[in-house]
């Protein structure tokens, strides 16, 4: 199961049927069982169900999850419906699943927290443990002063987002091209390891005057082989919400989540270095944080976006530049030549 809608998580289910998750974006995991399913845009989850209760009909259904009220959005439930093989026609409406309230936020963490990777003699797992990058990156929404036709947010305003308080500024050609072809002045390689300024990033009622990001194109190049903790930490600038954090190139391991500012020293001693799920997506709670293990072995230029099209589109992104390794097939491959120009 893919979620392709644009800006929504969803909650799935079906009636009377308990599902059990084997697998997330291309990885086992820990068979879990679950009434219901938390999928965020961009994720893919595998799952079984054994066709085992009673003949008849049975509705699969999906409905949005949204933690900030401040958004409307299409609340409608989709629905299929499952017969069984035998099952005659009859007056008696498909049975309904029970779906999570749609801003049921503990609904969610409770899903996605629970994955794990499988971790099985077959499919170990090989999560960093000597870290030779620690990042901590702010995802925020931020507003920029805009011309009156243009302002969709408060007045005299637009909506805009960052990752480190840097709105993400597309280039005129793209950073692949620029990086292999050695072409100076598209892109600074200064995307800073740390937010540059420390504020209570989950409070109520922030200043204003931190609502304003910068606007560059800052790329964070990494070694062949380095490792990178990196932390996402979510504010609740202009509004708190939960953001599905994508990155190419490389699965990472979730290795801890929680609400509220992140804690180094406290935080890390609760993470799970044993069984973390390998994910390529991540959904960071409301007003709170997660903690990723990768290993830079896929050399490229690589996206990492927040995968709400609407955040991406107002620059939730940064982009990391993995180096060629020294062996034969370490290598990044050159620009494809039917790429799409940037303009
Ligand atoms: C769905 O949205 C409509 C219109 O905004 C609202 O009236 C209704 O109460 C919502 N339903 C649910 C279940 O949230
Ligand atoms: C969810 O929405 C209901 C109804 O609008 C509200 O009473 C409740 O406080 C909300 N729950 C959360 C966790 O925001
Ligand atoms: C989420 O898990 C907590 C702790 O196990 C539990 O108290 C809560 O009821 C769960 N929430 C939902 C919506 O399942
Ligand atoms: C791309 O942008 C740079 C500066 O931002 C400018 O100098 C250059 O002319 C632009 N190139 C094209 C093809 O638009
Ligand atoms: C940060 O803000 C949250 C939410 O208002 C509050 O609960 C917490 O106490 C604050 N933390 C600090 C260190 O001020
Ligand atoms: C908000 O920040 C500005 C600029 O730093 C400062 O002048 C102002 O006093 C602050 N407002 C509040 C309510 O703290
Ligand atoms: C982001 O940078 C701008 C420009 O330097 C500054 O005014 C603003 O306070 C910064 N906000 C945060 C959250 O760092
Ligand atoms: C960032 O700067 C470019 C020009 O350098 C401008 O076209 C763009 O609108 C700016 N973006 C924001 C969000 O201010
Ligand atoms: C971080 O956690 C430690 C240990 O629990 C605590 O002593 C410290 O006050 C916390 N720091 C902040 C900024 O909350
Ligand atoms: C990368 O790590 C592998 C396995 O640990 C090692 O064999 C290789 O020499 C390393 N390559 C570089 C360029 O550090
Ligand atoms: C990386 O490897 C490719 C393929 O061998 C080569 O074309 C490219 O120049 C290398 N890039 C750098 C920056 O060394
Ligand atoms: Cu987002």
């Amino acid at each position: 199961m893919v979620n392709a809608a644009m800006n929504l998580f969803m909650f799935w289910a079906i009636g009377d049927h308990e599902v059990t998750v084997v697998g997330t974006d291309g990885a086992y995991t820990k068979p879990l069982k679950s009434d219901y399913v938390t999928i965020s845009p961009g994720q893919t989850i595998d799952l079984l169900f054994t066709a085992n209760q009673p003949i008849g009909q049975y509705y699969i259904a999906a409905k949005p999850y949204n933690s900030q009220p401040a958004i409307s959005f299409d609340n409608t439930t989709t629905t299929a419906i499952i017969e069984y093989k035998g099952y005659k026609k009859s007056s008696r409406k498909p049975i309904f699943p029970h779906l999570p309230k749609v801003n049921s936020t503990s609904a969610s963490v409770n899903f996605t927290g629970s994955l794990r990777s499988l971790a099985s003699r077959a499919h170990p797992i090989d999560v960093p443990l000597k870290i030779t990058h620690n990042f901590l990156f702010t995802i925020s929404l931020n507003t920029v002063p805009c011309a009156d036709n243009t302002c969709l947010g408060p007045r005299g305003l637009r909506f805009a987002a960052s990752v480190n308080n840097i709105t993400f500024h597309s280039p005129n050609i793209s950073i692949l091209d620029a990086y292999y072809g050695r072409i100076t002045g598209v892109y600074g390689d200064d995307f800073p390891n740390f937010p540059p300024l420390f504020f209570n990033f989950t409070a109520n009622n922030l200043n204003n005057s931190l609502e304003t990001p910068l606007n560059a194109t800052e790329v964070k190049v990494l070694e062949y082989n380095d490792t990178v903790e990196l932390v996402f930490q979510g504010t609740n600038l202009v509004g708190g919400i939960d953001h599905p954090m994508h990155l190419h190139g490389h699965s990472f391991y979730v290795v801890g989540w929680g609400f509220g500012n992140f804690n180094r020293s406290k935080d890390t001693l609760s993470y799970n270095l044993v069984d973390p799920p390998l994910q390529q997506t991540i959904a960071v709670p409301k007003n709170g944080w997660t903690a990723i293990r990768f290993k830079a072995d896929n050399p490229g230029v690589w996206l990492m976006h927040c995968h709400l099209e609407r955040h991406i589109s107002w620059g939730m992104e940064a982009v990391f530049i993995t180096k060629n390794g020294s062996r034969a097939g370490e290598s990044m491959l050159p620009p494809p030549p039917n790429r799409p120009p940037c303009t």
